[in-house]
């Protein structure tokens, strides 16, 4: 090691920070560091002398620029060490303000319904998507062949906003379609997605809140077909409701963004309201093949791409599962009916048995 790479092995250990480190390599490689002042000599040196010590010091160049770079790396791993012990969270421990023997937070049901789509939908290839809230009413509507005139765009049905964006209307979007139009439009084909997240109707009932929560899905590929929707929500419901030999019924509908559209049912008793059997049959979700229509909107070829959406209300599909009575309690925020009815953070997979691989 010659003596001008010990002062700078020196050096470097002084330098505990990257700004330190900086003004070493500055003294050292930058342009009248004191590695360049020694290359620049080499050309007054005789030719005979010159390749000899132009072979050293391009060695003895090396070997700096490499204790240099390593000391970066370690100046930034400890940076990064020291970050994360500062930084830890415990999750354990009780919120602010809360007393420490006091009952731990818990996960409401509609973030856990939205969690075990997400879990069941992701083991299938789906990704999770995330539009805006506010939105145009060409995303919300006229990309979905929604057309000017139909009953869903009346003000009684939805909260239009002041403003415009893009020269369109605002409004708070009634489903989140918007993500896969999004999507659509940002990424090439082929996609899988699920769209969970908030939406919202002028309706506020005992069965309708004017904020209510969907999951929307799309999948575009060449050759989808009704084969595909269908083996695709009989496996995602079989794992949802944790019952495999769920039955699950496709009934003729009509929605103006599929063709052909088709309601999902499963089978349940409608006396003693218990799912999986029992002869009767509950609306659950939405579906149907995306209409050539909406491919084109988003620029997408029909003739080559096809797909299948589908669409289900969080609330809904939580009522079910939890035997929930009344869709208020979910906006309460009542602590009493979350420690009944909340999940605890810890609580085990979210995965049931029978997701198809
Ligand atoms: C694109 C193309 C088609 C999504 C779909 C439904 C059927 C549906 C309702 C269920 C209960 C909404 O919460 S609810 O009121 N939804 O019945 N939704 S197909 O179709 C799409 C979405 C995006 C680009």
């Amino acid at each position: 090691m010659t003596d001008l790479e010990s002062t700078l092995s020196a050096s470097l250990a002084a330098a505990t920070d990257l700004r330190a480190w900086d003004t070493v390599r500055v003294e050292y490689l930058g342009k009248t560091g004191k590695l360049t002042e020694l290359l620049k000599q080499l050309g007054k040196l005789p030719p005979e002398e010159r390749r000899a010590r132009g072979a050293e010091l391009n060695l003895v160049k090396q070997r700096v620029t490499e204790l240099i770079d390593a000391r970066r790396n370690q100046i930034e791993a400890q940076a990064l060490d020291a970050r994360l012990a500062a930084e830890r969270v415990d999750p354990s421990l009780p919120p602010r303000g809360a007393a420490p023997d006091g009952p731990p937070g818990l996960i409401h049901p509609i973030s856990r319904t939205i969690e075990e789509m997400a879990a069941i939908f992701g083991a299938m290839g789906f990704a999770v998507g995330e539009g805006r809230d506010i939105e145009t009413d060409w995303f919300n509507f006229a990309a979905l062949n929604i057309p000017p005139h139909h009953p869903a765009r009346a003000d009684h049905d939805t909260f239009y906003l002041p403003g415009t964006r893009d020269g369109r209307p605002l409004l708070l979007r009634t489903q989140t379609s918007d993500v896969q139009i999004i999507s659509m439009l940002e990424q090439p084909p082929p996609l899988r997605i699920i769209a969970p997240g908030r939406t919202y109707r002028a309706d506020h009932d005992a069965t309708h809140s004017p904020m209510f929560h969907q999951c929307e899905g799309l999948v575009i590929d060449r050759a989808i077909t009704l084969g595909h929707l269908k083996g695709c929500l009989i496996d995602f419901l079989r794992a949802f409701f944790g019952i495999s030999a769920l039955p699950v019924r496709f009934r003729a509908s009509y929605f103006p963004f599929t063709e052909p559209s088709m309601e999902v049912d499963i089978g349940w008793n409608r006396k003693t309201g218990e799912l999986g059997a029992g002869g009767d049959w509950l609306e659950v979700l939405g579906s149907g093949m995306v209409h050539p229509r909406v491919l084109a909107n988003c620029g997408l070829d029909p003739r080559e791409w096809q797909g299948f959406a589908f669409g289900m209300g969080v609330e809904r599909l939580t009522m079910l599962k939890h035997g929930i009575a009344d869709l208020r309690n979910f906006f309460d925020s009542d602590p009493r009916w979350l420690r009944s009815y909340g999940f605890s953070a810890f609580a085990p997979p979210l995965l049931h048995e029978g997701v198809a691989p």
